[in-house]
């Protein structure tokens, strides 16, 4: 056991990861020790500009000190009672959730695919007892390059061959359409379609923006149909892509929206669903539960981090400066560059198959000080804090048009 905080170096921290630790991953080489706002800094001192948030989780910068010092006060008091008593959190969370995001009721989980999979169970619920669908045969449409989650139900729906490979059997009830194609979904829904799940972009689809119009096609689609239109708004909502949930470019309403990252501002694991009372109504005490899910931390986290949102205006701050981001990309004269696609701060740099890759751009990046993560092999997503400065993005842009233009 390292007894004291001992200042390992790098390569030191990366030898007993990757002894110690499953490789589910391949992360960049670069142990962190801290980070502030959109700063981070590894073991060696140095300092990086965080450009992936921690995949949308830390829209409001890391360690924001609002959330920071609820989260603290909150401990001082009580941190978990289990749904087995009450506390004096939810209820405000809940209240202060559902006013903000404009829905009756809301289920708080903990990660973002437990959010999905209350969801899932939920429009099937909703769907026996509410829709008459026959006992047992309700049936979910989702998209190819979805990703909502790594529980075996949801990826037992993933079209990526890695997230379902050697992970099987799945559950049944799930069918697949092209994503952004309305007359696919309308060819693809039946009398046992309960709901139709997507993401309002695909973030590790590519950074996908759909067609404009498709919300509206869904939206009318499912109202026609009487299936349950579930955004997954986990990655886009919160102000990630310039407004409060991604829906409202399309000015469409889902029926029941997810929500988790930066619901707690990355201090936490906050998740939660939203709907009407007539869907959230189907679940009786004891149909679903969780031993963390609405405790007191996670929800005086929440609250904090949903104010910090509305009043350092995160949204318009995403938008603003994520159309800069666009023009300026746009305008650099890289060789490498297919297309720049995105909305608000979640943009992706979509390179040419000769490029070799977007990993060693990433690589490139990281050794001018910004932390960028590569997604489907070709395209290097940006999603900095929803916080950062102009100055900071102007510096950024700097080190991205160096290696973009090299
Ligand atoms: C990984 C990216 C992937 C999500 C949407 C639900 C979840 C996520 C739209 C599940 C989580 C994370 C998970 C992480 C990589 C990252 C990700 F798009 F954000 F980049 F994989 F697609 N819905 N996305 O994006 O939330 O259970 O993780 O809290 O699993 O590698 P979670």
């Amino acid at each position: 056991m390292t007894t004291a905080k001992t200042q390992l170096a790098t390569q030191e921290f990366i030898t007993l990861e990757d002894r110690y630790n499953a490789h589910n991953y391949h992360p960049l080489d670069v142990v962190i020790t801290r980070a502030q706002g959109p700063w981070v800094w590894d073991v060696e001192g140095r300092r990086y500009l965080d450009c992936l948030s921690a995949y949308s989780a830390v829209n409001q910068g890391h360690n924001h000190p609002r959330i920071v010092r609820a989260m603290v006060e909150q401990l001082g008091r009580v941190a978990l009672t289990s749904r087995a008593f009450r506390n004096d959190q939810l209820p405000l969370l809940a209240q202060e959730l559902c006013e903000l995001i404009g829905y009756e009721m809301m289920l708080p989980m903990n990660s973002g695919a437990e959010a999905v999979e209350t969801a899932i169970k939920a429009a099937r619920k909703w769907g026996y007892t509410i829709k008459g669908v026959p006992a047992g045969q309700a049936e979910i449409i989702a998209c190819t390059g979805n990703f909502h989650g790594r529980t075996t139900a949801i990826v037992g729906f993933s079209s990526e061959e890695q997230y379902r490979d050697g992970f099987g059997p799945f559950p049944a009830g799930f069918k697949l359409v092209p994503y952004g194609d309305a007359q696919a979904l309308e060819r693809a829904i039946t009398p046992q379609t309960v709901a139709f799940l997507f993401e309002p972009l695909q973030g590790e689809g590519g950074v996908i923006v759909p067609p404009q119009g498709y919300l509206q096609q869904v939206r009318a689609l499912c109202s026609r149909h009487r299936v349950l239109m579930i955004a997954d708004e986990i990655q886009t909502g919160l102000g990630r892509t310039g407004t409060l949930l991604a829906c409202e470019h399309e000015g469409v309403r889902p029926d029941v929206v997810t929500l988790g990252k930066a619901l707690s501002g990355g201090l936490y694991p906050v998740s939660a669903m939203l709907a009407s009372r007539e869907v959230l109504g189907v679940f009786q005490p004891g149909d679903h539960g969780s031993t963390f899910g609405g405790n007191p931390l996670a929800c005086a986290v929440a609250r904090e981090a949903l104010r910090v949102i509305v009043e350092e205006q995160l949204p318009q701050r995403a938008a603003e400066l994520g159309n800069e981001l666009m023009a300026r990309l746009r305008k650099l004269q890289s060789p490498h560059v297919a297309e720049i696609r995105g909305r608000g701060l979640l943009v992706g740099i979509e390179l040419k198959p000769e490029a070799g890759g977007a990993r060693r751009f990433c690589e490139a990046l990281q050794a001018r000080g910004v932390l960028a993560k590569e997604t489907h092999g070709t395209v290097i997503r940006l999603a900095p804090p929803l916080v950062i400065t102009h100055e900071e993005m102007e510096w950024m842009l700097g080190q991205i048009g160096a290696v973009l233009t090299a």
